[in-house]
């Protein structure tokens, strides 16, 4: 038995049990020694959870709500592709850094590194993004598709699609895709995706989409350069209690192994057509930032590849691939 399987396992017991349960009767129960109880034990209290111990009754789980990390998210992930070995830590410098490194040592499909805080988070185009202490979602997810580099791009349509499934049932008031990897709140970001992957020789060797989501910020806690233009569920939601970060990550976690396995067997229309019912960029007049400059125009369609379909001013139409879009009122 994997020792992470043990935790959850344990945790579990330690739940049903709701009062104390003897080191000897978990050891029985799960099968390992009661050294190999004491140090998962051991690792759950780190994490946070509230664990007593009594030399004579045994172990006692205080029910409160769960902390955010491994144990927490791992026991609530039901896909079958993504999460089957997931890294939590306090502190990287950028998730999706660190899951580069485990690609390039052959880490497996499905690898999942989240961390509390990012010292150096990263947006596009070396842009940051920034990623406090126990207020957000920073996570990053390894895909190994067989597919051709140019068609990674409906995988940030997938990771959109995948992060609204999982906000909606929240019921928060005005939330949409803007295109291609911005999920915002009446006009402010929530949510912002990072694709990046390593090919060879026109086959993908791996893809990494980095997921950053603003959960439980107040105002005051995002930096004044970006205050105006950010939002997170707290303050776009319910303002009297955090969100839980667990919850939250692992339904992202279990959304995106759907909308994953939806593409690979139904084929990137069906993500266009996922992503589209929560788009607010179509129909829209847009402007669009490019190296070549700024133009105006309307946003037609979204193409298969992921490419977003305009209008030009002078009547002709073209495909964009990546690029900044301001929608115009
Ligand atoms: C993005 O870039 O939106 C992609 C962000 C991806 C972050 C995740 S977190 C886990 C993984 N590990 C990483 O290192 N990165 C990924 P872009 O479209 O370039 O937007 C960046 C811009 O958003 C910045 O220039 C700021 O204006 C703004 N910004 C920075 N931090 C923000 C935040 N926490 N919330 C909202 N906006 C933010």
């Amino acid at each position: 038995m994997p020792a992470d399987d043990i935790s959850l396992k344990l945790l579990h017991l330690l739940r049903q049990a709701k009062d104390y349960i003897s080191g000897e009767e978990l050891s029985e129960k799960l099968a390992v020694s009661r050294t190999a109880i004491w140090k998962r034990i051991g690792s759950l209290k780190k994490e946070g959870f509230n664990i007593e111990a009594s030399t004579r009754k045994g172990y006692r789980l205080i029910q409160s709500e769960d902390p955010y990390g491994k144990v927490s998210i791992q026991g609530r992930i039901t896909g079958k592709i993504l999460g089957s070995s997931l890294k939590f830590y306090q502190e990287v410098d950028s998730t999706s850094n660190v899951l580069k490194k485990l690609a390039a040592e052959n880490a497996p499909e499905g690898t999942i590194v989240i961390s509390d805080a990012q010292a150096a988070g990263r947006g596009r185009r070396g842009r940051a993004w920034i990623s406090p202490a126990g207020l957000g979602i920073w996570m990053s997810v390894l895909l190994r598709p067989d597919l051709h580099p140019s068609q990674v791009q409906t995988l940030t349509l997938a990771a959109s699609a995948a992060v609204m499934r999982a906000l909606v049932p929240l019921g928060i008031e005005g939330l949409g895709i803007k295109w291609p990897n911005d999920i915002i709140i009446n006009g402010k970001k929530v949510c912002g995706i990072l694709t990046e992957l390593s090919a060879e020789a026109e086959k993908v060797d791996w893809v990494i989409i980095g997921i950053g989501l603003n959960v439980n910020h107040d105002h005051d806690d995002f930096q004044t350069e970006i205050r105006d233009i950010a939002t997170s569920l707290r303050l776009s939601g319910r303002r009297d209690s955090f969100y839980n970060r667990s919850e939250i990550a692992a339904n992202i976690i279990n959304e995106l192994d759907a909308v994953y396995r939806g593409f690979l067997d139904k084929g990137p229309e069906w993500v266009v057509g996922e992503w589209k019912k929560w788009n607010v960029t179509l129909g829209k007049r847009v402007r669009l930032i490019s190296q070549a400059g700024t133009r105006e125009a309307e946003a037609l369609d979204i193409a298969p590849d992921g490419r977003l379909i305009v209008r030009y001013d002078d009547g002709t139409t073209g495909e964009v691939l990546s690029g900044e879009v301001t929608l115009r009122e």
